[in-house]
């Protein structure tokens, strides 16, 4: 069996092939589509125009394939012994790379990290990328600096691009990093379409990009484990009411770190 964390501790980043089937696949791409749709609609009312165009934030809350991947508590093993313990959802995007000649979404078109603080001792955050179409380098594929995690600076852009590797593979291979690895999309060239979610993870303690617990209600699941991967055991209480509460109903667990 691969060794994900040992790849993912050495160099940064680790691939997994063949992990989804191509019926969940294929729905995964029809409700990405619906929820660009969805998103680019609330980011046009709110003057934002097309500069995001071809991308969805946070596209959970909905009783669709989304929902059905992270019951699946995707590579709940993997995240779990990495993070040496409970790791709850941080973000969950789309992207659907489909760009001949202009830029879409500059964000992930230029080298960057996903994570806003650095520390090398103790990972707070790991992405997961899922291809939901071949990716190749012509229509472009992710790329990533291996051993980049391990340095605070961001390296020269010349370094970036010099040592700069395709991720290409076929739909249903997943790329999971470092969120402290340098990335980015690369140009689509040949114009085929090229989706992705994007997803990454972090300790409990570290604050989500949205208020996941509420997106999807507290009958999402009756599974314990994916309740806490959406972060209903490591919730902010609101009031004194909500804090003082016996430890089964507390809204921080103190498992969670
Ligand atoms: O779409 C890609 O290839 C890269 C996505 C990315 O950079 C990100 O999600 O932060």
């Amino acid at each position: 069996m691969i060794n994900y964390n040992k790849d993912l501790k050495e160099q940064g980043y680790t691939i997994a092939t063949n992990f989804l089937d191509y019926k969940l696949i294929n729905r995964l791409i029809e409700d990405l589509d619906s929820w660009i749709d969805y998103t680019s609609a609330i980011r046009i009312k709110a003057g934002f125009g097309n500069s995001m165009s071809g991308v969805a934030h946070h596209i959970l809350g909905k009783d669709d394939a989304m929902a059905d991947l992270i019951k699946m508590l995707p590579f709940d093993e993997v995240l779990r012994e990495y993070f040496e313990g409970p790791y709850i959802l941080n973000s969950f995007g789309g992207i659907k790379n489909t760009n001949s000649g202009n830029s879409n979404y500059p964000h992930v078109d230029n080298f960057h990290r996903d994570v806003r603080t650095y520390s090398s001792n103790l990972t707070l955050m790991i992405n997961v990328l899922i291809m939901l179409e071949d990716f190749t380098i012509a229509n472009g594929a992710t790329r990533l600096v291996p051993f980049s995690h391990r340095k605070k600076e961001r390296p020269s852009d010349d370094i970036l691009e010099s040592n700069a590797k395709h991720i290409t593979g076929k739909a249903g291979t997943v790329l999971l990093f470092d969120s402290n690895i340098w990335h980015a999309a690369s140009r689509n060239t040949d114009g085929t379409t090229r989706r992705a979610l994007t997803l990454s993870f972090t300790r409990p303690f570290v604050k989500p990009q949205i208020n996941f617990c509420n997106l999807v209600g507290e009958n999402f699941s009756d599974d314990i484990r994916v309740m806490e991967v959406i972060g209903f055991k490591s919730r902010i209480p609101q009031d004194h009411k909500d804090w003082y509460q016996p430890a089964s109903g507390r809204f921080y667990h103190k498992d969670q770190g």
